[in-house]
């Protein structure tokens, strides 16, 4: 009888960062929880290493939001009250060397998905993952009454699926589908392909001499950078209204990818000095060495500049709000990443 009334969600995207910050909140909250996940040839469930009792509880249903059937049977299975769906081609950078991968993922697939979950239960809860790459070169603040300018095929396809499956069936067909415009959100579970794990992981590394100086791409670029673990808290909360909306989720306080750079040093004891300008530009330590670089690989083809979200409407209707400072996050992904390296070390010190 254990568990007999549990509510039951199913999660996409569950082996990625927001996945494992969300499978603890509905966890705790007791609910039955089944994860879509493909097959890989690497154990997806690296994020979960550390939490095998959390893993153990988790339904896991082999499937691609590519492929309809696939998403057909996992319904069928979970028969779920509230879809989460956190998969997506999510890589930025990616995204302009696989468009059509990036438009079939993030933009076909959430129609594939919605439209056999409402076959199945058109009164299914649906949270769809929509981003602030959505404004794109929209002038700072954003809300949610601020104009989309989206500059990269993931953010055209993100755009795209919320306006016609979340804007428009909610309107339209009185479908209870929610968009999140999440501005950036980190965690020691950042993959390290994103700007803010690939510094803590590398100077993290620099310091316990494992490797010997990072290449970044533009430093100016500003984020509102928050903590994974209070955004998913959000995502819980749209589902938990009586009506569906659209909510912008961010810290209101943005930093330069130089700042980040920065902060993260000062947590490890690297005294850093910037010098010169564009392309040429370097921090060295103070015995002189460089430590980062630019290398222009790492530009993009078109860049957000500035994101600086004002998420009021969350903070009145959900009453939700962020606990963890700019601050608190470099220091939390820095000691993680500290901690990591070090457990490495004799590995590589042959
Ligand atoms: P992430 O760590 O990159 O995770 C992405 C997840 O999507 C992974 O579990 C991945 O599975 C899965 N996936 C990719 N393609 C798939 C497919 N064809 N079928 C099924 N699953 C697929 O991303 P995240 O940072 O947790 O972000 C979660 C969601 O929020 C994404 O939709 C992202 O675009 C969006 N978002 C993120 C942020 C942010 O700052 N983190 C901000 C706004 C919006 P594999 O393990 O198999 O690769
Ligand atoms: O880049 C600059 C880069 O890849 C941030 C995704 O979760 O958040 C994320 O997208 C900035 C950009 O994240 C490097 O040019 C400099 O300006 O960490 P990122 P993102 O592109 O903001 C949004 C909200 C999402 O929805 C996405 O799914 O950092 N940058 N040098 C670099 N970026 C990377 N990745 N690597 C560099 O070496």
């Amino acid at each position: 009888m254990v568990g007999h009334n549990k509510k039951r969600a199913l999660i996409t995207g569950i082996t990625g960062q927001d996945g494992y910050y969300l499978t603890k909140l509905l966890d705790e909250k007791g609910y039955e929880i089944f994860g879509l996940v493909r097959r890989t040839s690497n154990n997806p469930f690296s994020r979960f290493d550390k939490d095998i009792p959390l893993y153990k509880k988790i339904k896991i249903l082999y499937g691609n939001l590519r492929d309809s059937d696939s998403l057909k049977s996992t319904l069928e299975t979970a028969r779920p009250d509230e879809i989460y769906n956190l998969a997506a081609l999510s890589d930025v950078g990616i995204s302009f060397i696989c468009p059509s991968e990036t438009l079939d993922i993030n933009y076909n697939g959430v129609g594939r998905l919605i439209e056999e979950a409402r076959k199945l239960n058109p009164k299914v809860k649906f949270y769809q993952a929509s981003t602030s790459e959505m404004f794109g070169r929209t002038n700072p603040p954003q809300n949610e009454s601020s104009p989309f300018q989206p500059v990269s095929p993931y953010a055209e396809a993100k755009l795209k699926a919320h306006q016609d499956f979340i804007v428009g069936l909610r309107e339209k067909e009185n479908f209870f589908a929610c968009s999140g415009i999440l501005f950036n959100h980190e965690s020691p579970k950042r993959g390290e392909n994103f700007v803010t794990r690939k510094i803590t992981l590398s100077l993290a590394k620099i310091k316990e001499g494992l490797q010997d100086y990072l290449e970044l791409g533009n430093l100016d670029a500003r984020r509102d950078w928050g903590f994974a673990g209070d955004y998913v808290e959000a995502m819980w909360m749209m589902l938990q209204q009586e009506k569906p909306n659209d909510y912008v989720v961010s810290t209101g306080v943005n930093h330069s990818i130089r700042d980040f750079v920065n902060e993260t040093a000062k947590n490890l004891g690297l005294n850093l000095k910037w010098e010169g300008t564009g392309t040429d530009e370097v921090a060295k330590d103070e015995t002189g060495k460089i430590i980062v670089k630019i290398n222009k690989k790492f530009y993009r083809p078109s860049e957000v500049d500035d994101l600086l979200g004002d998420s009021t409407k969350a903070r009145k209707i959900l009453g939700w709000k962020p606990k963890t400072t700019f601050e608190g996050l470099v220091k939390m992904m820095t000691d993680s990443d500290l901690e990591y390296v070090r457990s490495i070390a004799s590995d590589y010190k042959i």
